[in-house]
């Protein structure tokens, strides 16, 4: 196995701080010990979290004007599997990586799999791409894809996601997401009945293709790119779709791709009780966005998101592991510090909703104690569990701090050099 970041760097920079750790790690676990909590086993469950990487993240995104490029961005599928490289050996949270087609599109999928095999990382969902039309495409998007009213334009979207399926399984993926941009702009643009029959039509082609090891997810999108009525706009459509589709059909539930001051905690209540809770895109929003960094802006909904998510598995035991996948792309920061902070953004919530007394909560509802029961989730969150995800790291060697470790090795200013830009390309597959 190689490494991006020269090992030694890590070791280095661990080396120095790891006695501040140390003492925080040590009041934490006597803090934790009075509430009759073992340290060591959430250090453990930290260890054990995993998110995957979206591959079109390590690019500096559009947002929704101007995009601006980074210095030394990565121009191609192997670039930005080196910078995934470097955020999972800095945090050991992102062992996998989402790719999407026909953006990431290997012409040697073996080799591919080889590269990244060689730096620890494997192949998480794939995702298609049926928002925008490509280069040498025969029919155009422009008025749908998988919705079209146009049959041809149905079979390329079809034939599309079934490349996606081929590509993604000699990648060793085992995972399909399907979010299609299809909508209406106006009222009166398409029959809104019609466009669902018809995505389900489409939807139906896909999911006979589907390995039997695979699932298919189905992301809603409130609106953008269509601002009238977009077809899949909601969790409900989401799970009736996947219910019509079968039982390799689960719902995915972008975080940012609702209105503001929506429950989603709630939905996830809602989806697993169902059966149907397939993954999650991680992101956070204030208003109708979908690409900041994870608990930047309400790190109390990605808790309380989690306790859904603990309850779950209080309830139906570790056989329940939706997908985690992050989905963020902006233009502000560096996309690998960003990606590591809400990798870890996302691990701190994991963490939280395991310092939820359950029994105490559950006993708390039944006696009616509405403070108790609210305060048995602030305490969890109100914990600062820094120097358990910090331990995890280390043990699973990592760095102590990610981002200062990856500042003091130059990674940015190196590939700034050795990835000069080329006019007009965006290597971040969004523009
Ligand atoms: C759409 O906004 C989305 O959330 C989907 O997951 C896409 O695949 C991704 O962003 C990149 O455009
Ligand atoms: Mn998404």
């Amino acid at each position: 196995m190689s490494t991006v970041i020269d090992s030694g760097q890590v070791v280095e920079h661990n080396a120095k701080i790891q006695g501040n750790l140390d003492a925080d790690y040590a009041a934490l676990g006597g803090m934790l010990a009075r509430r009759g909590q073992d340290i060591e086993q959430l250090t453990a469950l930290a260890q054990t979290f995993a998110v995957a990487l979206p591959s079109w993240g390590v690019g500096t995104g559009g947002t929704r004007f101007a995009r601006f490029p980074g210095q030394g961005e990565p121009r191609n599928v192997f670039e930005k599997l080196e910078d995934c490289a470097v955020i999972h050996q800095l945090t050991r949270a992102t062992p996998t990586v989402s790719l999407h087609f026909p953006w990431d599109k290997p012409t040697d999928p073996a080799a591919l799999l080889e590269f990244a095999k060689n730096y620890d990382l494997g192949f998480d969902t794939v995702n298609s791409n049926t928002f925008q039309d490509q280069a040498g495409q025969k029919q155009s998007y422009k008025y749908g894809s998988l919705t079209a009213g146009s049959a041809a334009v149905r079979a390329q979207a079809v034939a599309h996601n079934i490349e996606c399926v081929e590509l993604g399984r000699a990648l060793g993926s085992n995972g399909l997401t399907v979010w299609i941009g299809d909508g209406a702009n106006f009222p009166g643009q398409h029959n809104l009945r019609g466009a669902l029959e018809r995505y389900l039509d489409s939807m139906r082609e896909i999911y006979k293709a589907l390995p039997a090891d695979w699932l298919m997810y189905i992301e809603h999108k409130l609106f953008e790119p269509a601002f009238y009525a977009t077809t899949i706009a909601d969790w409900g459509t989401s799970f009736a779709c996947a219910t019509e589709l079968g039982p390799k059909a689960k719902c995915l539930i972008d975080l940012g791709h609702h209105a503001p001051n929506t429950n989603i905690e709630m939905i996830v209540a809602r989806l697993a009780q169902f059966g149907k809770l397939g993954g999650f895109h991680f992101n956070d929003s204030k208003y109708g966005d979908d690409d900041l960094d994870s608990g930047s802006i309400n790190p109390f909904q990605l808790f309380l998101v989690f306790n859904e998510l603990a309850d779950v598995v209080h309830r139906d035991g570790a056989a329940f592991k939706p997908s985690y996948m992050l989905d963020q792309s902006h233009n502000v920061t560096d996309p690998i510090e960003s990606l590591m902070s809400s990798a870890i953004e996302v691990q701190r919530a994991f963490v939280q909703s395991a310092l939820v007394d359950r029994a105490a909560l559950r006993h708390h509802q039944e006696q009616n104690d509405v403070l108790q029961s609210a305060q048995a989730l602030k305490q969890a969150f109100r914990t600062d569990v820094s120097s358990i995800l910090a331990m995890a790291r280390v043990r699973s060697g990592a760095a102590i701090d990610p981002v200062a470790c990856y500042r003091s090795t130059g990674y940015r200013e190196k590939v700034g050099v050795n990835r000069p830009p080329k006019a007009g390309v965006s290597g971040s597959g969004i523009v």
